[in-house]
């Protein structure tokens, strides 16, 4: 096939560029930037890491006098703002770059709009939208991180097709496949950390890795734990303590939480009641810079998570099975709504067949 060479095959590059940093920026974005000039490639760049260069210094770095008269594709809106690096928009004038296509705005409210008005101010030509659903959707984490700056969390899960995540006796392996199941190391590497529930915990053990055939960033570990029942001869605990975040409430032993702590665990008290105040969590999770959480349950805590309206994404594998058993534990463990009308709902749901299994991702609508 012979792709056609005009604004979108440079933008699809930069969004290749910037797709395979995901997981690694932290709270900032992934951003690629591909320098042209006359129709050849001269400069490529992504933003690899919080605190290092911006996709367009990397390439206008790599262009040199190249960049001058040329045309810059960048994926996210460039900076206007000195952040922990200088503006990429003033970068672009001075290179000489006559021309700048973007693929969507940067919602950061330090940029929107400004780095695009700079560009103009200064005479370059600016096209904003090419590809632009494609570059937003890269970046719905930092998103909706950077306008409410509470964590974008993702659900994922594998149930049986009549919604169940064990049978009645608690046996769980394996529900999905192992392409489904391979799938979730990817998720993990994407997102800065990863929750549970305390009763996944006692009945599993995991050891919340990312466990990928290349070199993987392993999630911070967060578990919701009411009580403090986390052993601190857990996995989780003696494999990661000093990255463990557990969230507990007023209520719970001091005598543990400093047990939890000699194995560098931090706890964090929100609410008084017996629950966890998962609105506080997600306050307190988001002001230490958390952008991300992969939600993987159990039941209840995925219902929780959804009654208080706190989970962003769905990714559910569902496996060609069926347990029943009115005790088996389901997907949302919760009091249930009285009317259909009242249903929680999934929009922008996508289907596909991941090898035996069937996963569905979907937004839950705002109620
Ligand atoms: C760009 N190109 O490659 C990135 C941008 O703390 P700083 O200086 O790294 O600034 C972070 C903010 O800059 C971030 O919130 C987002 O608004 C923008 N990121 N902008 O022009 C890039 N990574
Ligand atoms: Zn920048």
């Amino acid at each position: 096939m012979i792709d056609i060479i005009n604004d979108e095959y440079f933008m699809d590059l930069a969004i290749s560029m910037a797709s395979k940093a995901m997981g690694q920026t932290g709270i900032n974005p992934v951003v690629g930037c591909v320098i042209t000039n006359e129709g050849s490639i001269v400069g490529m760049g992504a933003h690899l890491r919080r605190g290092e260069g911006h996709a367009e210094v990397q390439a206008i770095h790599m262009a040199g006098q190249r960049a001058f008269g040329g045309v810059a594709y960048v994926t996210l809106e460039p900076c206007s703002h000195y952040g922990k690096t200088p503006p990429c928009a003033e970068l672009l004038i001075h290179s000489g770059i006559k021309k700048v296509v973007v693929a969507t705005l940067d919602p950061n409210p330090l940029v929107a709009g400004s780095g695009i008005r700079l560009l103009e101010q200064a005479g370059i030509d600016v096209v904003v939208g090419v590809l632009e659903e494609k570059a937003r959707k890269l970046n719905e984490k930092f998103n909706y991180y950077i306008t409410t700056r509470r964590p974008f969390v993702t659900l994922k899960s594998a149930a049986t097709l009549d919604g169940k995540l064990a049978t009645k006796s608690g046996s769980s392996q394996w529900i999905s496949g192992p392409t489904a199941r391979a799938e979730v190391h990817t998720l993990r590497h994407q997102h800065e950390a990863i929750m549970i529930g305390v009763n996944t915990l006692l009945k599993d053990n995991p050891s919340l890795t990312t466990r990928l055939d290349v070199a993987a960033k392993q999630p911070i570990p967060i578990i919701v734990d009411a009580q403090l029942r986390t052993p601190v001869h857990s996995k989780v605990v003696e494999q990661s303590g000093a990255r463990v975040i557990i969230v507990t409430t007023e209520a719970a032993s001091e005598e543990k939480a400093e047990q939890l702590r000699q194995h560098g665990v931090m706890i964090v008290r929100c609410g008084s009641g017996k629950q966890v105040d998962l609105h506080q969590a997600m306050q307190w999770l988001g002001e230490h810079e958390i952008s991300s959480i992969l939600l993987e349950g159990g039941g209840k805590l995925n219902g929780a998570m959804l009654e208080a309206g706190l989970i962003q994404k769905m990714i559910l594998y569902y496996g060609m099975k069926i347990v029943g058993g009115s005790s088996s534990p389901a997907l949302f463990e919760m009091g249930g709504v009285e009317l259909m009308q009242d249903a929680y709902e999934l929009e922008s749901v996508e289907v596909e067949l991941v090898g035996e299994d069937i996963r569905i991702i979907g937004y839950p609508k705002r109620q």
